[in-house]
């Protein structure tokens, strides 16, 4: 088996559950049983079987992730990597390894299950606060530097200024 190469990094404009990749991340709680913004769309496309499948797998801790199947959600996607992101309190209570630990697992995740595409949203960017430039920072940079046999890694912006963001670090 070949080693790891160079994934390719894209952003693109979006909702993540319209993403045609083999596994999308979500940025969860630890509960693992859905919430709001992107949980809540992914939850509701996936359909109650991913509740249960996470709660299984419950508590997932900030900056770790585990997968479930896609269940509802369309082919190609068939795995779902839930994440927990830390919860912006400033920046100095190890936010920016918590963000970076995340990103990390969740392609070592994808390269361990062989996906070949996977799409991340902008973690802990929400309703967890941390700081949307900041984040993208960590995003780009660590993706940059995890080795993986993911090919297409695609960063998914819910919003302009999240899309702008990325392509400014991505070119
Ligand atoms: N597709 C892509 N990105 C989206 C979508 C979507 N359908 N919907 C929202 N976003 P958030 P967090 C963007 O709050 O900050 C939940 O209740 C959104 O614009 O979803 O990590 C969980 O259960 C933002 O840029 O996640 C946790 O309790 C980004 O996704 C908590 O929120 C992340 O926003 C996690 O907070």
């Amino acid at each position: 088996m070949p080693g790891p190469g160079k994934p390719r990094i894209e952003a693109v404009r979006g909702d993540i559950t319209r993403e045609q990749v083999e596994a999308i991340v979500n940025a969860a709680n630890s509960a693992l049983r859905g919430g709001g913004g992107v949980d809540g769309a992914i939850h509701r496309a996936a359909g109650p079987r991913l509740a249960e499948a996470g709660a299984a797998l419950a508590p997932c801790q900030p900056g770790d992730a585990k997968a479930t199947p896609a269940f509802d959600l369309d082919p190609p996607v068939r795995h779902v990597i839930h994440t927990v992101g830390p919860v912006w309190h400033g920046g100095g209570q190890g936010e920016p390894g918590i963000l970076e630990s995340c990103y990390r697992r969740c392609l070592e995740i994808g390269t361990a299950l062989g996906v070949k595409s996977i799409a991340f949203p902008a973690i802990s960017t929400g309703v967890y606060g941390y700081p949307p430039a900041l984040a993208a920072d960590v995003a780009v940079q660590t993706l940059r530097a995890t080795p993986t046999r993911v090919e297409v890694i695609r960063l998914v912006a819910f919003d302009d200024f999240t899309y702008q963001l990325y392509l400014d670090r991505l070119t």
